[in-house]
């Protein structure tokens, strides 16, 4: 094909709309729509490169069952019987499906179909789990319903933004220049509540840097102050809310002065951002992953909407509180019913419920509890209580907290399915059948934005070999198992329209309803224009705004407020483990790299796994007499190696490390192995951002780095550091050991596949081994370099990696090759 196409971007919640063009020369060339409502036209580097993405190269191509090629046929009857079998013999609860939020609402829709209504059990739990489901429970537990109230346009049109544990400027980029542009003088204030001093927060008016883990006690505090400076909507509270009585005396305590000390800020910025929210009527408070990934995070979230609905600031332009959805369609999993704790179409486990989705599907078994929640999902295969696992589109070996016992619980179960487009990730090692599935680009369906906002997106691209689109394998699958009648689809239209019939059936008292979309022609799904549901007969056109008139979703249409007693993280610091780590993103990385690690230029930002730590921290420790830079990182649950970055962005006791990192691109950096399984009690969200842990300085033997135009290799088994990352036209490879290298040449050779007895291998070595420099010019450029030292300090690997981009070698600058810089 080529010729435009409109699509949405792979990556965020934020949803942008893209168009693909393709060239004739097969490259793809992706620009922001400028007609797209959630961007209007705007994009950032992730969504921009791509086109730099689409390598078939090591993607899955043909089903494998035990390491052997077969046919689709072969594989679903393997999948079908291994299910069947386990079912008969241990019951519906011993399977389950692990899933995720950049499933397409098509994918996930017949998943949850078949596990809730046909295999009869609600083990369905999906990535979204550790990502907002803390939002979700206390969206629900407020509203009656799992609904953001509002919408991007409210970001705009308001006077103050509050982020709370949202790096916005990295991982919602797009959203975050709807409000923040550096060259607009009338940028809405901006409040970002962070312990760390992010990007966002150097853009911000005020930046809290509160005590990890410290937000309740913070709202508490906003809450009484709303209450003593006269700023409560009594009228709203009256008639639309419960329980404010009992939430107004949890938050009696919470002074100025006291909140002041439970967060660890100064009294006067406390009293500065209280003050702000207090007098700017149209406030929206976003929210992200520092206040959902928390043993509490249910009641920090709902210490948040307690604020709102105080004030009355909900369902109003530009005002409200906002949940920042992470991926691409963590949204629509939500519509689906993809956590195991709902059951379909914003539907509950009441008999009602459970009764209606039982005959619109003519479901034979419906699920009739809630099932395992991803954390407590791993524990029972432990336990031996799940023998089946299928695994789509997620990749948990990296992904999950405790990921030792992770791996442990993939190894053990007796059978694992994985459906993923990557021919090798962490998870797929385990699999016993590995489905290969198409991805971006090759997929069609619909993805549901943060602000409620459908859209489509559409293929563009040739599958590579047999790959298949999730839906179509979840089906095959579904009819081999003997429910062909509920699962013979033709295409994503089908089930679209039929999860839109779901949503209006029977529904009078239901948010979540796009029935006006249940009749859409094979055409219109194709050209299907965003639109944010609801979408019904009232509402034809979609609605940007619930909650107007101040009637929620509980049988009294009254909002609950909910009082709130902070509690610390589940693991406290102690003497042994004394920093508090947090994890996160980085800009340029998504996930577990799959996609993002393909594109050279998205290394430039973070080439490394790089631990954040105080200044003053590393030199108490003695970190910063290491030139190596190297840690060791241990807490109860495992231990890693990575180099620190020394920042005063970083407050003392706290550290900050990225998820992103595995097996792939470093040895031993994978974030997930320190972090602890702590959940919250109601949401079963964990704690991933906050792990107490010790922090040892890693002497290593020797260190270095290797720049070659050479080939990714196998990891080298005997280095304690090894972190390997493409970069424009050459690798970069970072490495340290702990045995002497006897011989640099004979070892290049061995271990690179370098040749460095050629005559244009330039080398300079200094006594017996203690550093060691080489370049390789072959025709003119610059092939490869190597420096390596066993305590000196290295040449910044910048200049470098420019030279790599130079045909023709100046005399001057091979002249400078082995100092590293130009001399
Ligand atoms: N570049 C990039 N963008 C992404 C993604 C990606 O992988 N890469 N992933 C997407 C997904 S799935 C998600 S869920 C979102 C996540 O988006 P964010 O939630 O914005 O990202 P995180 O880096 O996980 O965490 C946000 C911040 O929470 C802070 N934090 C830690 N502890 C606390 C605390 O106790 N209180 C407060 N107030 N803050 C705290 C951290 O310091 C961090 O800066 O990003 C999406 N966008
Ligand atoms: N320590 C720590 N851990 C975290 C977090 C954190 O902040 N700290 N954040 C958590 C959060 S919020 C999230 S959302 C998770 C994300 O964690 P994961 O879900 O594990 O992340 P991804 O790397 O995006 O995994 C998606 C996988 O699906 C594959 N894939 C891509 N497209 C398709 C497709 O169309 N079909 C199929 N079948 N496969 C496909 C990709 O190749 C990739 O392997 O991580 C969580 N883990
Ligand atoms: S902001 Fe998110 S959805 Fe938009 S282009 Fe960037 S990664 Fe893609
Ligand atoms: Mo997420």
């Amino acid at each position: 094909m080529t010729g435009h196409r409109r699509t949405t971007c792979a990556y965020c919640g934020v949803g942008c709309g893209l168009i693909v063009e393709q060239r004739e020369n097969g490259r793809v060339q992706v620009a922001a729509d400028p007609d797209h409502p959630a961007n209007f036209g705007r994009i950032c580097l992730k969504g921009a490169s791509l086109g730099e993405s689409l390598s078939t190269a090591r993607r899955a191509t043909v089903p494998r069952v035990f390491g052997e090629s077969v046919s689709w046929d072969h594989a679903a009857a393997t999948v079908a019987d291994r299910f069947r079998a386990t079912i008969k013999n241990h019951g519906p609860e011993s399977v389950a499906f692990y899933v995720s939020g950049q499933l397409l609402t098509e994918d996930y829709y017949v998943a949850n179909k078949l596990m809730k209504g046909f295999i009869g059990a609600a083990n369905i739990d999906t990535n979204s789990r550790l990502c907002m489901s803390s939002s979700v429970s206390a969206m629900s537990r407020a509203f009656g319903s799992d609904t953001v109230p509002g919408c991007y346009e409210d970001l705009e049109a308001a006077d103050l933004i509050v982020l709370v544990g949202s790096n916005a400027a990295w991982c919602h980029p797009v959203l975050f220049q709807r409000f923040y542009d550096p060259h607009r003088a009338n940028n809405p204030n901006m409040v970002v509540i962070d312990p760390r001093r992010t990007e966002t927060a150097t853009k911000a008016d005020l930046h809290l840097s509160l005590r990890p883990g410290s937000d309740a006690a913070l709202f508490n505090g906003l809450l009484h102050h709303l209450r003593k400076s006269d700023k409560l909507d009594f009228q709203f509270l009256e008639e639309h809310t419960r329980g404010f009585s009992a939430t107004l005396t949890a938050a009696q305590p919470f002074s100025i002065p006291h909140t002041a000390s439970e967060c660890g800020v100064p009294e006067k910025d406390i009293a500065r951002f209280f003050n702000l929210f207090a007098r700017t009527p149209k406030v929206v408070t976003l929210f992200s992953q520092g206040v959902n990934q928390s043993s509490s995070g249910t009641d920090k979230v709902n210490a948040v909407l307690n604020c709102h609905l105080a004030t009355g600031r909900i369902g109003k332009p530009g005002m409200g509180p906002f949940s920042l959805t992470g991926q691409g369609n963590a949204m629509g999993g939500r519509e689906v019913g993809g956590l195991s704790t709902v059951l379909a179409a914003h539907m509950s486990f009441t008999p009602e419920d459970c009764d209606r989705v039982e005959r619109f599907w003519h479901a034979p078994s419906l699920a009739r509890k809630p099932g395992l929640k991803a954390v407590e999902l791993f524990e029972a295969i432990h336990r031996g209580e799940v023998r089946a696992l299928w695994v789509m589109c997620t990749n948990p070996a990296v992904s999950l907290p405790n990921s030792e016992r992770v791996h442990e619980a993939l190894q053990r179960i007796p059978f694992l399915v994985v459906s993923e487009c990557e021919a090798e990730t962490e998870t797929t090692r385990f699999a016993d059948v590995h489905l290969p599935a198409q991805t971006w680009g090759e997929k069609n369906g619909t993805v549901t934005n943060s602000e409620r906002r459908i859209s489509r997106r559409r293929a563009f691209l040739e599958p590579p070999g047999e790959a298949r689109p999730d839906w179509w394998i979840i089906s095959r699958v579904a009819c081999e198992m003997g429910f062909m009648q509920a699962f013979s689809y033709t295409g994503p239209a089908d089930i679209f329209r039929e999860h839109a019939a779901l949503s209006g059936f029977e529904n009078t008292t239901r948010d979540f309803d796009i029935s006006a979309l249940a009749e859409l022609s094979n055409r219109e799904y194709e050209d299907l224009a965003p639109i944010q549901w609801p979408v019904n007969a009232r509402y034809p056109r979609g609605r940007a705004r619930l909650f107007e008139t101040g009637r929620f979703f509980h049988n009294d249409t009254r909002a609950r407020m909910i009082p709130i007693q902070p509690r610390p993280p589940k693991n406290p610091v102690c003497d042994t483990f004394p920093f508090a780590l947090n994890t996160g993103r980085v800009r340029d990385q998504w996930h577990s790299m799959s996609r993002t690690g393909k594109v050279p230029r998205l290394f430039g930002h973070t080439p490394e796994p790089m631990l954040a730590i105080h200044p003053e921290d590393a030199a108490a420790n003695g970190l910063d007499q290491n030139p190596s830079g190297l840690v060791m990182v241990r807490s109860k649950w495992g231990g890693l190696v990575a180099r620190i970055a020394p920042t005063r962005d970083q407050p003392r006791g706290t550290l900050f490390l990225p998820f992103h990192w595995n097996g792939r691109f470093a040895q031993a950096a994978r974030a997930n192995r320190l972090v602890n399984p702590a959940t919250d009690p109601l949401s079963g969200q964990p704690e991933l951002k906050h792990t107490p842990v010790a922090v040892t300085v890693l002497v290593p033997r020797w260190f270095g780095f290797l720049l070659t135009q050479e080939q990714e290799v196998p990891p080298i088994n005997d280095l304690c550091y090894q972190v390997s990352v493409p970069r424009q036209g050459f690798w970069r490879h970072e490495l340290a050991g702990t045995r002497p290298i006897q011989d640099y040449a004979r070892w290049l050779e061995k271990h690179w596949g370098l040749r460095p007895r050629e005559e244009n291998w330039l080398e300079y070595a200094v006594g017996g081994g203690g550093s060691y420099r080489a370049a390789q010019i072959v025709e003119g450029r610059l092939n490869t370099c190597f420096y390596l030292t066993e305590k000196a300090v290295l040449p910044d690997r910048t200049w470098l990696e420019t030279v790599f981009a130079k045909k023709q070698l100046e005399a001057r600058e091979r002249r400078s090759l082995l100092a590293g810089s130009l001399i």
